[in-house]
């Protein structure tokens, strides 16, 4: 095997944070293509959408996920769509957990997907997204 095979990587990264910070979109930019529906409404993502991302260094399975809170008992549909975002965290070998840029500080949706993402133990990378929503006079002040 040549030097530059031996170098290729692969492996399975899965997108979570909570309803409508832009995961989806997110992929989409990615992937340079429309794979994953988006829309304003949260709850949008219904099911974790895999997509394969290639470039010649690396082979990436993304897996889009329905936004992570916590579900009331009655809330069936939350309680399955949450279920799959952490199924998708069992099939993954990192994560990308996406916060919204404009966001004074975390919300109780935010930390709730920290809680899943700390039973999965994986390697996390924290994404700040919507980064047009900050205001940057408040980011020099922090
Ligand atoms: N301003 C701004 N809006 C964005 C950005 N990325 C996504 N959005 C908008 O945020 C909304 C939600 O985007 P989605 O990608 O559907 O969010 P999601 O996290 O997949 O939502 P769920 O699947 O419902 O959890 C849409 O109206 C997007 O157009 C961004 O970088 N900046
Ligand atoms: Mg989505």
């Amino acid at each position: 095997m040549d030097a530059e095979r031996r170098d290729f990587k692969c492996g399975a990264v899965a997108l979570v944070g909570r309803p409508n910070v832009g995961k989806s979109s997110l992929i989409n930019a990615l992937l340079k293509a429309r794979v994953a529906i988006v829309s304003p409404k949260p709850q949008t993502t219904r099911n974790a959408v895999r997509c394969i991302y290639n470039d010649d260094r690396a082979q990436i399975v993304f897996t889009d996920t329905p936004g992570l809170y916590r579900p009331k008992e009655k809330d069936k549909l939350g309680r399955f769509l949450v279920g799959s975002a952490a199924e998708a965290l069992d099939d993954a070998d990192a994560a990308l957990w996406l916060v919204e840029a404009g966001d004074r500080k975390l919300r109780p949706e935010d930390l709730e997907a920290a809680r899943v993402l700390a039973e999965a133990d994986l390697p996390v990378v924290l994404v700040v997204n919507k980064a047009d929503t900050a205001d940057p006079e408040e980011a020099f002040r922090l």
